[in-house]
């Protein structure tokens, strides 16, 4: 499929989404979310593809769902045209997903990389959701997303004021898990996304969905869930693999099985 909207590229294990409409910032119409989830997903059923890695430009990673397709819509054609369900599809994918955010990431965008697995900031990089000041909230996840990464203080304040943080603001708060140079964070995401992707795959999606379940139930309910995801790894050949190797003091070779 050719798009539009977005540019697509495989390195190795890892398969690789930039955002591109940079004239408007990469907001995100239902265009651009239409083809970054039939992107991700294709990478989702390939074997081969062990990591993802999504990125913008060094001024934007995105500034928010399109502001200009939803001005005339009403209560009725948002409910049914449901353009945020794409977010939840984003959310589905079991592959890792790693952001790599540069400049803006506000409104829709933070709550697309807040959907992603591990967020890497440039030191440019902005965080908000400004919704507020267009006379709107956060409609795809910020305000549950934000409050459970940075707590209900800073998340009332951002969602509030529309303030923006700095990346360092960001890693403090634990939005992010690292900030680096402007012309290195790219490549440093790239690095860690080739990292993720060197490690049996079977693992990683066991390993991600159970994170993932901290969102979802008490600390009773999600050790009961860990236990039976890290009872399944023992029905893996890759569970086999790693510990044989290691005994052995060898490299492991990952089955994905
Ligand atoms: N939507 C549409 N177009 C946009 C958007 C946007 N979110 N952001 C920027 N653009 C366009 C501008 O209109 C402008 O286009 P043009 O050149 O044709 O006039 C171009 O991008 C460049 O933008 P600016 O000239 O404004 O650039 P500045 O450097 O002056 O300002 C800002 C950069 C501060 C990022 C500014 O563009 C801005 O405030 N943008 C809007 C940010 C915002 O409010 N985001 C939240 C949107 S609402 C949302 O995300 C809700 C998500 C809920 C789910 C929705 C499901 C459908």
């Amino acid at each position: 499929m050719t798009y539009e909207n977005i540019l697509v590229f495989r390195e190795g294990a890892v398969g690789r989404v930039q955002l591109n409409r940079p004239q408007a910032l990469n907001a995100l119409n239902s265009a651009l979310m239409t083809e970054l989830v039939d992107a991700f997903r294709e990478f989702d059923r390939d074997p081969e593809i062990r990591c993802l890695l999504l990125h913008g430009n060094e001024r934007a990673f995105g500034a928010g769902a399109d502001i200009k397709e939803m001005a005339d819509m009403g209560a009725i054609d948002m409910y049914s045209r449901d353009h945020i369900s794409l977010w939840d599809e984003v959310a589905r994918i079991r592959t890792p997903i790693v952001a790599a955010v540069s400049g803006y990431c506000l409104g829709g965008a933070l709550e697309l990389a807040m959907i992603c697995d591990i967020i890497v900031a440039s030191e440019t990089a902005k965080f908000g959701q400004p919704e507020i000041n267009i006379g709107v909230l956060p409609g795809a996840g910020g305000t549950q997303r934000l409050t459970r990464a940075v707590g209900k203080s800073l998340a009332m304040e951002m969602v509030l004021t529309g303030r923006m943080l700095s990346a360092d603001e960001a890693r403090a708060a634990g939005l992010v898990s690292r900030v680096v140079p402007v012309e290195a964070y790219l490549s440093e995401a790239q690095r860690l996304a080739a990292e993720i992707a060197s490690k049996s795959p079977v693992a990683l999606r066991l390993a991600k969905e159970a994170v993932l379940q901290s969102f979802e139930s008490g600390l009773a309910g999600g050790l009961a869930y860990e236990r039976r995801l890290f009872a399944l790894a023992f029905a893996s050949e890759d569970q086999k693999e790693g510990m044989q190797a290691f005994a052995a003091k060898r490299q492991p070779e990952w089955k994905g099985r």
